[in-house]
């Protein structure tokens, strides 16, 4: 399989702590790309030009991170990290929308940033920041829902953290959610996570 890739992607890194975690470290070559200028491979492959994006081996190219980690578990064959029924599935899946809306509104705000500074908007991003920080406040207080095993939740909400550590180191997130730095701590010293930190080319 061949994924379309960049370091600093924090979909990409989803994906990648996902193989590990289902057992498939190295069936996966990472296409060193950059999705946002033209890539006429990843544009033939994905009409959205987003990474992450997956090639299997029959040529079928999936895309979105939460579809593409459904496949690869479809190929674990070890403990499933998307539970097939019943709650934990509804659970995890909920977490997983969790972890990736703080993504969806990190990039905005990374993407804010790279603006010229006159056309940029601080109330819109603030509006980002206050959303970003009512998810933490959320999961803070809901970890004790949280699976004993690891999931495509808690995946999620790692890389999301993660990416919050690599481009806002400046507006630590610990202070206010001390259970969840906690739990970050652990998780971040997963070999899946040590393999996959972010780095800038
Ligand atoms: N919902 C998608 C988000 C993917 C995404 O936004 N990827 C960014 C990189 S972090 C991208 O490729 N952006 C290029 C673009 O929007 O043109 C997923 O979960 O895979």
């Amino acid at each position: 399989m061949k994924l379309y890739y960049s370091a600093t992607s924090p979909y990409v890194r989803k994906v990648n702590v996902f193989a590990v975690e289902a057992g498939l470290d190295g069936k996966i070559d990472n296409l060193v790309t950059n999705p946002w200028i033209e890539d006429a491979g990843l544009l033939a492959d994905n009409p959205l030009s987003k990474v992450p994006t997956l090639v299997m081996d029959d040529g079928t190219v999936l895309f979105d991170s939460p579809v593409i980690c459904e496949y690869l578990d479809s190929l674990n064959f070890g403990k499933k990290l998307i539970p097939e029924t019943g709650m934990d599935r509804w659970k995890a899946l909920r977490l997983q929308a969790l972890g990736d809306g703080i993504l969806d509104a990190a990039i905005l705000r990374f993407l804010e940033r790279k603006r010229p500074e006159a056309q940029q908007s601080k109330a819109w991003d603030y509006n980002q920041l206050k959303g970003i920080q009512r998810v933490l406040d959320h999961l803070e207080s809901n970890m004790d829902d949280w699976d004993d095993g690891i999931t495509i939740g808690q995946i999620t909400v790692g890389c999301a953290l993660g990416y919050l550590d690599f481009r806002f180191s400046d507006e630590d997130w610990r202070d206010k959610q001390p259970v969840l730095a906690k739990w970050y701590t652990t998780f971040a010293e997963r070999n899946s996570m040590k393999m996959t930190q972010p780095v800038i080319i």
